[in-house]
């Protein structure tokens, strides 16, 4: 995947434009997320070995707030069966756009621009949710994973990976303060941080683990683990039931 290198937030910008999933964020997207996610890589490669564990033959996976495409196509690469679809959802045309022209060989992918909340879910044995919750309205949250729940096989599960706060004032600062040295040792300077940090506020809306966890359980989940964290970002792994591990 081509991309620019992401400088959009380098010269001094309105402090009141909101962050949006533009034609201009679209063509540096690589790169920004590469450098703005600790362990994005590490996410993107788990995807694709849960959606080779977990998909059968016959079901579908999901990729919503798909981006560029990078998860479908680690699911893609990972998954034996070729009788397994994918469908790749995200309402930025400047994203799908892009996406909807990686190679994906003979397999059923559906490139959707639409918004994920209204994007039936069915047969689904592996949903992700790769830093897109974060986007979608708090109060829209809750609603969206019951529907992913009730799209999902019984053995499905949905991977969910979020940037998140701590309850804890004095951790969440501390935590904060390693993320942004993470930024900076990946060349952001501190104006471009700051900037950002200034353009997502009320567009990307931190939560604390114990709110997913229990906005999970109360979906239907049988169980939510977080499986990484670096610094203020996490993925969670939610089975739809408890199954058994032999
Ligand atoms: C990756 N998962 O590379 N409906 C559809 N898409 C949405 C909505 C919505 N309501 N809200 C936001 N998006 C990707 C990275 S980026 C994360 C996901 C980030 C889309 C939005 O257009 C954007 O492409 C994506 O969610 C979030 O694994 O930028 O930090």
């Amino acid at each position: 995947m081509a991309s620019g290198e992401d400088r959009l937030f380098a010269a001094p910008r309105d402090p009141l434009v909101k962050f949006t999933f533009d034609e201009q964020v679209a063509g540096v997207f690589q790169d920004m997320i590469e450098r703005s996610v600790p362990g994005y890589a590490t996410t993107l490669g788990m995807i694709g070995v849960l959606a080779a564990r977990y998909a059968r033959p016959g079901s579908i996976c999901y990729d919503l707030g798909c981006s560029l495409g990078a998860a479908t196509l680690a699911m893609h690469r990972h998954l034996k069966s070729g009788d397994i679809s994918i469908v790749a959802v995200d309402n930025s045309p400047a994203m799908i756009e892009r996406a909807a022209k990686l190679d994906t060989g003979e397999r059923d992918v559906r490139w959707l621009c639409r918004d994920i909340r209204d994007v039936p879910i069915e047969r689904a044995a592996v949903v992700v949710l790769n830093f897109t919750l974060q986007f979608i309205n708090p109060a829209d949250r809750g609603a969206l994973l019951k529907r992913i729940y009730q799209g999902m096989n019984p053995a499905g599960i949905l991977i969910l990976s979020e940037k998140i706060m701590f309850g804890d004032a004095e951790e969440n600062a501390r935590q904060i303060d390693w993320y942004h040295a993470f930024k900076a040792a990946n060349g952001y300077s501190e104006m471009e941080i700051a900037q950002k940090r200034t353009a997502l506020e009320n567009v990307l809306i931190p939560e604390t683990p114990e709110t997913h966890h229990r906005r999970l359980a109360e979906a239907g989940f049988a169980t939510s683990r977080v499986w990484f964290q670096c610094f203020n970002f996490i993925s969670i792994i939610a089975e739809k039931a408890d199954a058994e591990v032999g």
